[in-house]
């Protein structure tokens, strides 16, 4: 016994119910970091996994492993991030609906690791047939491309997420994974022609100036050398020590064929990568009349993007220093400012970047693409940006932290708000647990005509009269009593800490960040570049809609996402970041703690404490275990919550144990569910021998 003791001493508990001082955050602390320091990073609250990153290789993530985890009961094991992929995959075949794995949790959490370990889960473990190996392997090499042009170094992650990412993977009927489609979120294009110090464009271009055959780089007009490109070397931190660009560029070259991205078309998409590093090289001058040109030495620099675009060099040059202003039915080329080129060259590269990488995502998803019309059961995967504040935070950072504030919302819907409710719809006794409701921060974002991407809208369409300034003003003059809004003017009052003109600061549920809106005007229009237009014409939007501002398509692209994730049955991962120095074995106790706060972990644990892990409707749970109670089987006359109630009582449930609502049972823990579903199993068995055995009589 007191051997038993002590092991619980040294590893602590691994489901937070358990805990006995379930209240207590330092208790609920103390447990975490006992785990961490014995590399068990895995902790249930209920079904909800809480992943704490370890910043090393634990070697569990084994072929081995994953057939211990597969079809075991979720409480047999230690916690795993496959117990909780094999559960969600067993219901799903189970009652033949849609599941989805919400991954949230800070920048450098563990998001983008936990989501790659759940696809290599399916990947491998479930049935397969030998014709759709190459399906799985697909799927799986579906990642190191879109990591490649859609993650990069920035000082929270060194592989940080810089795009959401929402796949489906999609199931056949015996549990065969079959195919995927993914959805991709809003990526952060500025950094395409902007890196802040310490951080890195994207992989792809380190990869291919570091990587690329030497006949490619010429054929490209590229050198080995990233120092002599503007648009990577901002950050000075052109090489990272845990990136290898060599052996990446392998691993994405070798992805590329292997989701049969065809050589011609590989070409052409490093055609696009490099011209963009060309086109960061162009400089301007200014003429007399203080107009840009291009000087001799950039024409030059000019033919590797004509080539490698496809467009004219005329086409080019109009596009880089002039723009077409329409009036009266008629298009006219007014000349541009040099500071003015600079913002159209560096709007064209991410544009192109951006319709590129859209592109990429496209092809990704014909090659993943399941052809075949039989109905699919899909599991959802869920790995967006995680909530990230820097020195300078800017529009980036603001839609990054919004789409956050959108996910917790909708984990407080599920699980906080709609627990308690359906309790209260179904007359169960019920104390209610309070908890922080961030809608407040979501309607100061996004609710129409006063939200801060509503008064964004409005001075976009003037253009001319706003400017970074007068939004600021619009904004204090409608959101100044806002408790989660504060600006240089009430920034005393409300945080005691000062704020520069132009900045804005948002209480966010995660945190306070100062947001900076010098240069919005830049970032919040969709580019209308001819070049673009020329190069990308099959995905162009259509010009003669009124055009969106970035800010509102996000808004509409994150609804519609909400409504996806609203259709599925969910399952969480948390993710927390033990420290901010990327480092093992160092547990940053004041870090974490402000991670299981705002996360509303210890209100989860309350309602999963004080609540009732599964339920079923009366009907549904008859249906299944009935065999097992005579007075049940073959049929019940009487009413369903009647029969449940015999056959509960026949299966020896303590009365603490569950609880009748109006429509439903309620199971406070799932063994005592497994037990009716082993009992239930034996039964079948039984049964099924029975029958053979008097088949075999005749
Ligand atoms: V961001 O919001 O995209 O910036 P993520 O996705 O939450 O962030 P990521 O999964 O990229 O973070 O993890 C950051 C780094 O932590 C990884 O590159 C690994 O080096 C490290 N990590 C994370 N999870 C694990 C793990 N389970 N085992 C080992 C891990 N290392
Ligand atoms: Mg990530």
């Amino acid at each position: 016994m007191e051997g038993a003791l002590t092991a619980r001493d040294r590893v602590g508990i691994q489901d937070f119910v358990l805990l006995d001082s379930y209240t207590s955050e330092s208790a609920f602390l103390d447990n975490l970091r006992k785990r961490f320091h014995e590399n068990l990073i895995y902790t249930y609250i209920g079904t909800l996994l809480v992943s704490v990153n370890p910043y090393k290789e634990l070697g569990i993530y084994t072929k081995k492993q994953m057939d211990i985890y597969m079809g075991v009961n979720f409480f047999e094991l230690p916690p795993h991030i496959y117990a909780l992929s094999d559960n969600a995959y067993r219901t799903m075949l189970m009652e033949n609906n849609n599941h989805v794995i919400l991954i949230s949790g800070e920048s450098g959490a563990g998001k983008t690791e936990s989501s790659k370990k759940i696809l290599q889960f399916y990947a491998v473990s479930c049935p397969r047939t030998s014709l759709l190996d190459n399906v799985r392997d697909r799927l799986l090499l579906s990642n190191p491309v879109l990591e490649a042009f859609g993650n990069a170094k920035t000082l929270k992650n060194d592989n940080s997420s810089r795009f959401g990412k929402y796949m489906d993977i999609q199931f056949d009927f015996q549990g065969e994974a079959v195919g995927g489609h993914i959805l991709s979120y809003l990526l952060e294009k500025s950094r395409v022609v902007h890196q802040n110090h310490g951080e890195r464009n994207f992989h792809i271009f380190y990869q291919l100036v570091e990587g690329a055959e030497d006949g490619l780089l010429r054929w490209l007009g590229l050198e080995r050398n990233c120092q002599l490109y503007r648009y990577l070397v901002q950050g000075q931190c052109a090489k990272v020590s845990s990136i290898s660009d060599k052996t990446d560029w392998r691993t994405v070259r070798k992805a590329l064929s292997v989701i049969e991205i065809s050589e011609a078309d590989t070409e052409h998409l490093f055609g696009v990568i490099a011209s963009v590093l060309h086109l960061g090289n162009i400089r301007f001058e200014a003429d007399a009349r203080g107009y840009a040109t291009l000087n001799t030495l950039t024409s030059s620099v000019l033919v590797s993007p004509v080539q490698l675009l496809g467009v004219h060099v005329q086409v080019l040059r109009e596009g880089l220093t002039h723009r077409k202003i329409e009036a009266r039915a008629e298009e006219v080329l007014s000349p541009l400012t040099a500071e003015h080129a600079i913002y159209a060259r560096d709007a064209l590269a991410k544009a192109i970047y951006g319709r590129t990488f859209a592109w990429l995502v496209n092809k990704t998803n014909e090659s993943l693409a399941n052809k075949d019309s039989t109905r699919k059961t899909v599991i959802g995967l869920l790995d967006i940006y995680g909530f990230e504040v820097f020195h300078v935070n800017s529009f980036e950072q603001f839609c990054i932290n919004y789409c956050n504030e959108k996910l917790q919302q909708l984990f407080i819907q599920l699980t906080l708000k709609s627990e308690q409710e359906e309790y209260e719809a179904e007359g169960i006794e019920w104390e209610a647990v309070p908890f922080f409701n961030n809608k407040i921060i979501c309607d100061l974002v996004e609710e129409k005509h006063r939200g801060i991407i509503s008064v964004l809208d409005e001075e976009c369409l003037r253009p001319g009269e706003a400017s970074d300034l007068t939004f600021l003003e619009k904004l204090e003059e409608k959101l100044g009593g806002h408790p989660h809004f504060v600006t240089h003017k009430l920034a005393d009052q409300k945080t005691r800490k000062t704020l520069e003109r132009g900045d804005f600061r948002l209480l966010h549920y995660a945190g306070e960040v100062t947001y900076c809106v010098v240069g919005k005007e830049h970032s919040s229009w969709q580019s209308k570049n001819s070049i673009v237009k020329h190069c990308f014409p099959s995905i162009e939007p259509d010009s003669k809609k009124r055009p969106e501002t970035v800010a509102t398509q996000f808004k509409s692209s994150l609804a519609g996402l909400t409504e996806i994730l609203m259709s599925k049955e969910p399952w969480y991962v948390r993710c927390l970041k033990p420290n901010n120095s990327k480092q093992s074995g160092c547990f940053d106790d004041v870090l974490v703690r402000h991670q299981v706060k705002y996360l509303g972990l210890m209100e989860h644990l309350r309602v999963r404490r004080a609540g009732f892990a599964y339920r079923r409707r009366f009907e549904v749970f008859l249906q299944r275990y009935k065999a097992l109670c005579p007075d049940t089987w073959p049929h019940w006359k009487g009413k369903p919550a009647d029969g449940v109630q015999r056959l509960v009582i026949h299966l020896g449930y303590r009365p603490d144990e569950y609880k009748m609502g109006r429509t439903k049972i309620f199971i406070r823990h799932p063994r005592t569910l497994f037990a009716t579903e082993d009992a239930f199993e034996m039964c079948k068995h039984k049964l099924a021998t029975r029958i053979q055995a008097k088949y075999r009589g005749y």
